[in-house]
């Protein structure tokens, strides 16, 4: 399979000429989340070689429309509908394998197939147990008015296994499976130790797994020596998907209310193993306004009308929870942060069709607190308290924009929108969204 011939051939001494790599295009959310990267990514898979995902698990839903069918995807790669592309979930993923294979099963019933030949698997990935979700949800129950408002897919749970140095990677399952069992054994008891309500059956769990072990074996390759070869290949198009987004990184995000992992453009070199110089294209993918789940800071968050009229427009519903999403105005303060972060080359404006209807909209361009400008970007969620949004507004252009595939065919007020974006952000706009079909994208030169 493609994975044993893919690790054929790799030449160290090759590796010394930055001009002799190829250069990668990364897709990265700037905000909170859902900002349309399933969609982006899609896009950009339809020339892309090798698509990978280098961090967060099945907390992610990334929805990719084609026709009638909308895929849902949350720990497999949007690319994994290219029947001509390679996925690779990388050492940085955390995998839940009963999840994995029912988004597969689900995404089978709606036209996927052949994954069976296109799916990598890191072997250093870490493994998500079921244990891990419980303690999760336990974790959540706890924390009264702290609540993260978390997926309760274990994400927070087995990154600290992976950094208690406890946890159990892929590597563990298919090697020696008397060895993974001791493993489970001990991470099992030692959250029961400190969770005694969770309910571990350890000897089904490992009968389950052993299945496991089995069905994803052919798949489990060292991605670090796979992407080193595509790296090396110059007719090879790589393309990353960042799951999750910049404000729910663990480092640069709303801490606390963020995920555990990076989901900044770092992610990429810790989660893949590829290292930065690789790295040409980085676009950020930025919702025409904003949205968040789960709790915390919001400083542009809308009054309730236009918060109901967004999420109704946008459906804007958890794919992974169904849960309604908090909805306002685009924050450029904060895309002005996440662009800090990492040194967006190109954005995806999407979903501008959503904003059709309204006669203004507006930009969020400056905090304030007590009447002062913030230089910097708050970094602890105590520190948004009392924070001021100065907005810039700008007329709606109450027309529809579905169907434009030009940027002349856009409204004025709408062209006018995106080149504010543009001019504010000093960052090229790439793409604009205007559907949720594959086909619904102005393309910009
Ligand atoms: P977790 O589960 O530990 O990663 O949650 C921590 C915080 O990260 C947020 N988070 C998300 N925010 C937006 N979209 C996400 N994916 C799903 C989607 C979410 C869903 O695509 O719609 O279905 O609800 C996602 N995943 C994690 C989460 O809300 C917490 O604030
Ligand atoms: P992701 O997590 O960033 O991949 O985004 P999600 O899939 O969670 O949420 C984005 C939602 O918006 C999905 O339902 C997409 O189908 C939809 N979408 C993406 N781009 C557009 C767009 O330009 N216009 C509209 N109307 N919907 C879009
Ligand atoms: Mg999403």
């Amino acid at each position: 399979m493609a994975a044993t011939s893919a690790l054929n051939g790799v030449s160290p001494a090759s590796s010394q000429k930055t001009q002799d790599f190829n250069g990668v295009t990364v897709v990265l959310g700037a905000q909170w989340g859902d900002e349309g990267k399933g969609k982006i990514v899609d896009l950009l898979a339809t020339s892309a070689d090798v698509v990978c995902r280098c961090q967060g698990g099945n907390n992610a839903g990334h929805t990719v429309v084609v026709g009638d069918t909308a895929y849902d995807f949350h720990l497999l790669p949007s690319g994994i509908i290219h029947k001509e592309s390679i996925s690779v979930l990388g050492n940085g993923v955390v995998i839940h394998l009963p999840g994995l294979f029912d988004e597969i099963q689900k995404n089978e019933a709606k036209g996927l197939t052949g994954w069976q030949q296109r799916l990598l698997i890191s072997s250093q990935a870490h493994l998500v147990f079921d244990f891990h979700q419980q303690v999760d949800g336990l974790q959540e129950s706890l924390r009264g008015k702290q609540l993260i408002g978390t997926t309760k897919k274990g994400i927070g749970p087995t990154y600290s296994s992976k950094a208690t140095r406890n946890g159990i990677r892929v590597i563990d399952l298919v090697h020696d499976f008397d060895v993974f069992a001791e493993k489970y054994k001990n991470l099992a008891s030692y959250f029961m130790k400190r969770y005694p309500d969770l309910a571990i059956d350890i000897e089904k769990d490992l009968k389950t797994y052993k299945d496991y072990s089995n069905t994803i074996r052919p798949m489990v390759v060292d991605t670090v020596t796979f992407m080193h070869k595509q790296l090396q290949d110059k007719s090879k198009r790589i393309l990353i998907e960042g799951a999750n987004a910049t404000m729910l990184d663990i480092d640069f995000g709303t801490y606390p209310m963020v995920t555990s992992s990076n989901c900044s453009v770092g992610s990429v070199c810790t989660g893949l193993g590829v290292p930065p110089r690789h790295l040409k294209e980085i676009y950020g993918v930025v919702k025409a306004y904003l949205t968040r789940v789960g709790s915390g800071c919001f400083p542009t968050e809308a009054e309730p009308a236009i918060d109901l009229e967004l999420r109704t427009r946008g459906a804007e519903f958890g794919v992974t929870t169904g849960r309604p999403r908090r909805c306002g105005w685009l924050d450029m303060v904060m895309l002005r942060y996440a662009n800090m972060v990492n040194g967006f080359t190109g954005i995806a404006i999407t979903k501008l069709d959503i904003l059709d209807t309204f006669t203004e909209v507006k930009i969020g361009v400056a905090y304030k607190k007590n009447g002062v400008l913030l230089e910097e970007f708050p970094s602890s969620q105590e520190a948004f308290q009392g924070i001021e949004v100065e907005y810039l507004t700008l007329p709606g252009w109450q027309s529809p924009t579905d169907h434009c595939r030009k940027f002349s065919e856009l409204p004025s007020n709408a062209q006018a929108y995106v080149r504010t974006i543009e001019k504010l952000l000093s960052v090229p706009v790439k793409w604009i969204g205007v559907g949720k079909d594959r086909s619904s994208v102005i393309q910009l030169d």
